[in-house]
């Protein structure tokens, strides 16, 4: 048998968008990083790595679906489109275009994004077509729209090792950009600053942490820019020939007390370590300053990401080598997105509703309309729908039930809406459980098109395999609506494949461009399909055919009408709502290492479950001991606009007065413990992205008097487990079984339960339960008071792979565990599976750098994304050491 060929491909999660090789036989999987692509030469991250393991058809949706009576009911895609269309077309009749709307995502490629974008704006005629980026970049491309004149992100991946200093501005690029990470990891003597008010693994590895106060970003790099004029450490030159607004700037600058002392006392940090960040800036020449959510998500995100840009931008540290603000992109294509124009207030091909524009886009589609202006943002949008004003509303490759911010109104909007459609590669999301109708989208390694990533190379995502069921690519899907709605638009979206639509949208950007714009990819607009398909990776700008490609900036012209880069006055202030005695905390959301957004994929793969189990709710140990609020305890969030529970995990990575919730769980898999119900629908005035990063909280302890597990057989397919009232649940998925984490005040019924083994301890209240059918462990369920341990859990997880159990292996299903075994503790490494106690138990055998322990317990020697917790664990235990040699 002949090895599988490895086809290039780029991977589906973050913008880093790193290049893998997988070879496939049948539906299986393996990957390994394209050793070939200027993105990640070679390397993957655990969740590239894990890939394979989301790869199999488990959770799919292959077939349309329509809700009739209440059920959702098998359909065929000539009914389902026939519906959409009819809908959609009778909507737009009675109501006019802005009754309808899409709501899209960054991780759609550029190929469906055009498609989407052309139909709402050149056909239907309305610009309610917005997408997740709003709640991820949309305050960068604010702010680079004004301060370049367009949304030009100036560096790239070379530049982060090339500089001789380092800022992540609310960027945990640690865990959120992991291969980029390893790439900075491999340069020596440079200097990291890391700007967050929490302890990130970022942090932890940074020179200099500045644990600022939350939102108090402007405040910082308005000193920042005030320290350089004050020292003269500014290019004149550099303001003279290609600023304008110097002294504007100046003047607002002037206004506030810049000195370190007062400046520190705002930000709630020390002035030594302020004046050192100041000092470093000041005196290096190489500076690449990366900016992400901390950043964006705020309701002054514009101008957080304005005052970064205006400390680059004074000091010319901007269009050279190593030297560059950086908004770095969530999404594999969110800058892909931001090409086609897919933003509500963006018409396409980073043109503007402006009537020149209007007029060269409707005329390149020669369209029977335009939309005559901007359409309603993401949180307005969902509002209008909740209001009634939208009637009809088409979601696409994101899970807003989850990750839009105060979901209980997107709840009602959804609910209320004559027609939800969702497209959606997986069946079961807290999304797709709204829909009227539901598409079957084609997946990655299914989907064929392009991506492009932060540092602007577009990558092929390939085609690998047969379409499975009846799914189909996002874009055909599109397209054939649009044919549907009207007989007259059949001709603009009949494209026969991805190549052609890509290059209707290259030619976009080049028609009637003559330099204007920078974005032109009009070279690459006249590619034959065979050429399309081997397109390697390209990074605009280009000269021709996508080489060679060119600095941005490096000429000192910008986007602008007069080529000036803008110096725009950011003004400080706080929070869209401030804390008060009734909540008196500042809540944060931040994501984990090995979990992507709202988990549809990533809680298929048993080793990214291990890193993280549940969502953990951080909190300041002065604050727990304050409100008995114990580590590894259930604690109530309470915010205006709902509630959460989650466990407690006491430390002082973050600040006193500050909680942190990651933003990842759902109704499948924690309803207790997600994120945003709790989060507030404040937004930046200008670029509407939401403020995740900032909601006041209350906190308290929710005292439950038992704990426990349940383990089924796994189905992600099935219907979840009801349990009593006040039972708190949470949902892994592991290799062969499902385990729920329950715990509660009003005890637990189990007596419905059947079981093959019971073993009932009235006097400490343990309950263990195990059911065993046709010699398969099919159940265990162990329920404890809450002050009494639980048996580890990998054990009898494994056990439900057994298809005949042991006699031993069966003696033991009752006590949950041999005799004399020992856990793997919490899992560190991913790829390697490997546990604490094992990195532990290897420190105390003398490893003493990560090296050493990748030796003897291989933790970090795939991936290497666990390479930061490694030396914590080394840190904890030589500190452990001290105290007890002390
Ligand atoms: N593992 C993983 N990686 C991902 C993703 C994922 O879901 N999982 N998602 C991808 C996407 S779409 C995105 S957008 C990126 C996001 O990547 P990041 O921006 O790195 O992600 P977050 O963890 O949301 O937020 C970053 C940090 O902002 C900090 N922060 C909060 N408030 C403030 C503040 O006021 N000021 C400052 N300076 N910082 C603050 C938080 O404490 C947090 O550590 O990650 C991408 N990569
Ligand atoms: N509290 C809090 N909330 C946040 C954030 C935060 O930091 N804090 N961050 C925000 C940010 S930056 C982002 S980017 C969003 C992300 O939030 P979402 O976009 O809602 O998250 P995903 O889980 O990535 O949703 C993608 C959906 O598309 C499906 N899908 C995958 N591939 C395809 C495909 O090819 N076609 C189709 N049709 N569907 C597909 C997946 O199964 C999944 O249901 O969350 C935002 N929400
Ligand atoms: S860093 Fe990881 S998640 Fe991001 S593109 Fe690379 S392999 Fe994928
Ligand atoms: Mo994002």
């Amino acid at each position: 048998m002949t090895a599988p060929t490895p086809h290039q491909t780029t991977c589906p999660y973050c913008g880093v968008g790193c290049g893998v090789k997988a070879s496939l036989d049948g539906r299986t999987m393996t990957v390994k990083g394209d050793d070939t692509h200027p993105a990640n030469q070679g390397r993957l991250c655990s969740k590239g790595t894990a890939l394979g393991n989301t790869f199999g058809l488990e959770g799919r949706l292959l077939e349309p679906r329509i809700r009739r009576n209440g059920q959702l009911e098998h359909a065929t895609w000539d009914e389902a489109l026939s519906q959409v269309a009819a809908k959609f077309a009778q909507v737009v009749a009675e109501h006019g275009p802005d009754a309808v709307a899409f709501y899209v995502s960054g991780q759609l490629l550029t190929e469906d994004y055009y498609a989407v974008n052309k139909l709402a704006k050149g056909y239907i005629g309305t610009a309610n077509v917005d997408t997740n980026s709003r709640l991820c970049m949309s305050s960068a491309v604010a702010a680079h729209k004004q301060a370049f004149g367009a949304d030009l992100v100036p560096g790239t991946y070379d530049d982060l090792t090339e500089a001789d200093m380092l800022v992540f501005s609310g960027h945990n690029a640690a865990w959120t950009h992991p291969v980029l990470y390893r790439r900075i990891e491999t340069r020596q003597n440079q200097f990291r600053v890391c700007i967050d008010p929490k302890r990130t693994d970022t942090a932890k590895a940074a020179d200099l942490h500045l644990m600022i106060r939350p939102q108090t970003d402007i405040r910082l790099w308005n000193g920042l820019c005030a320290h350089l004029i004050a020292r003269d450490a500014i290019d004149h030159d550099f303001i003279d020939a290609h600023t304008q607004g110097f002294s504007r700037l100046m003047a607002s600058l002037s206004a506030d007390d810049q000195s370190i002392e007062a400046v520190a006392e705002d930000c709630g940090i020390s002035p030594v370590d302020l004046k050192k960040f100041y000092d470093a800036f000041l005196h290096t020449p190489k500076v690449v300053s990366l900016f992400s959510m901390g950043s964006n998500q705020s309701s002054q995100g514009v101008h957080k990401g304005l005052a970064l840009i205006n400390a680059h931008l004074l000091s010319g540290k901007i269009g050279k080598p190593g030297a560059a603000p950086f908004s770095i992109t969530g999404q594999p294509n969110a800058m892909g997105g931001r090409e086609v124009g897919g933003l509500a207030n963006m018409l396409a091909a980073h043109m503007d509703f402006d009537e020149v524009s209007k007029s060269l886009v409707q005329r390149f589609w020669d369209s029977p309309t335009i939309a005559p202006k901007a359409g309603l943002k993401a949180v307005d949008m969902f509002e209008a729908v909740r209001s009634g004003k939208i009637k009809a509303i088409w979601i696409m490759a994101t899970n807003p039930m989850v990750s839009m911010p105060d979901t209980n109104k997107i709840h009602e909007a959804l609910s209320n809406c004559e027609m939800v459609v969702v497209s959606d590669v997986i069946a079961r999301t807290d999304t797709m459980n709204m829909a009227h109708i539901q598409l079957p989208a084609a997946a990655w390694g299914e989907k064929d098109g392009t991506v492009t990533n932060s540092e602007r190379v577009i990558s092929r995502q390939r085609n690998l395999t047969d379409l499975p069921g009846q799914v189909r690519p996002d874009w055909a899907i599109i397209a054939e609506v649009g044919r549907r709605m009207n007989t007259a638009w059949e001709t603009a979206f009949n494209w026969a494949g991805p190549d052609e639509v890509f290059a209707e949208h290259a030619g976009l950007t080049a028609f009637e461009n003559n330099g204007r714009r920078f974005l032109d990819l009009g070279g690459l607009s006249g590619m034959t399909k065979a050429e399309y398909d081997a397109l390697q990776p390209v990074r605009w700008p280009f000269k021709a055919d996508g080489l060679p490609s060119t600095r941005l900036f490096s000429d000192g012209k910008f986007n602008t009408p007069n080529g000036r880069a803008r110096l725009v006055p950011p003004i400080v202030r706080g929070p869209a709502n401030q804390t008060s005695p009734e909540f008196p905390f500042h809540l944060n959301s931040a994501r984990v290492r090995d979990h992507w957004h709202t988990m549809t994929r990533t809680a298929l793969a048993p080793e990214l479950n291990r890193h993280l189990t549940e969502p953990l709710l951080d909190i300041h140990p002065r604050d727990a001991r304050r409100l008995h609020i114990k580590d590894g305890r259930l604690a109530v969030v309470t915010t205006a606009y709902g509630e959460a529970i989650l466990k407690a995990r006491v430390t002082d990575d973050v600040r006193e007065g500050n909680l942190s919730v990651p933003m990842h769980w759902t109704r499948q898999f924690a309803p207790f413990g997600r994120s945003n119900q709790l989060i507030n629908p404040a937004v930046d005035p200008m670029s509407g992205q939401p403020e995740f990063k900032h909601t006041p909280a209350t906190v308290k302890a929710y005292n439950e008097a038992w704990h426990g597990f349940v383990m089924t057989p796994r189905d992600f397919d099935g219907e979840l487990p009801q349990w009593g009232e006040d039972t708190i649940w949470r949902r892994t998925t592991h290799a062969h079984a499902d385990c729920f984490e329950i715990a509660g005040i009003a005890p637990l019924d189990v007596s419905a339960i059947e079981a093959s083994l019971t073993l009932d301890d009235a006097t400490t209240g343990i309950t263990r339960r195990v059911r065993v059918e046709n010699e398969r462990l099919t159940r265990a369920i162990f329920v404890t008071p809450i002050h009494k341990k639980l048996p580890p859990r990998d054990w009898l997880l494994e056990r439900f792979g057994d298809a005949e159990l042991t006699d031993a292996h069966r003696a033991a299903l009752i006590i949950g565990r041999l005799p004399g075994m020992q856990d793997k503790g919490r899992i560190i490494c991913a790829c390697r599976s490997v546990g604490e106690i094992a990195i532990n138990a290897a420190i105390a055998d003398g490893a003493k750098t990560v090296e050493d322990i990748g030796e003897i317990t291989t933790a970090g020697t795939s991936c290497g994304s666990c390479k930061g917790e490694l030396k914590q664990c080394l840190l904890k235990q030589a500190m452990k050491k001290e105290t007890v040699n002390a």
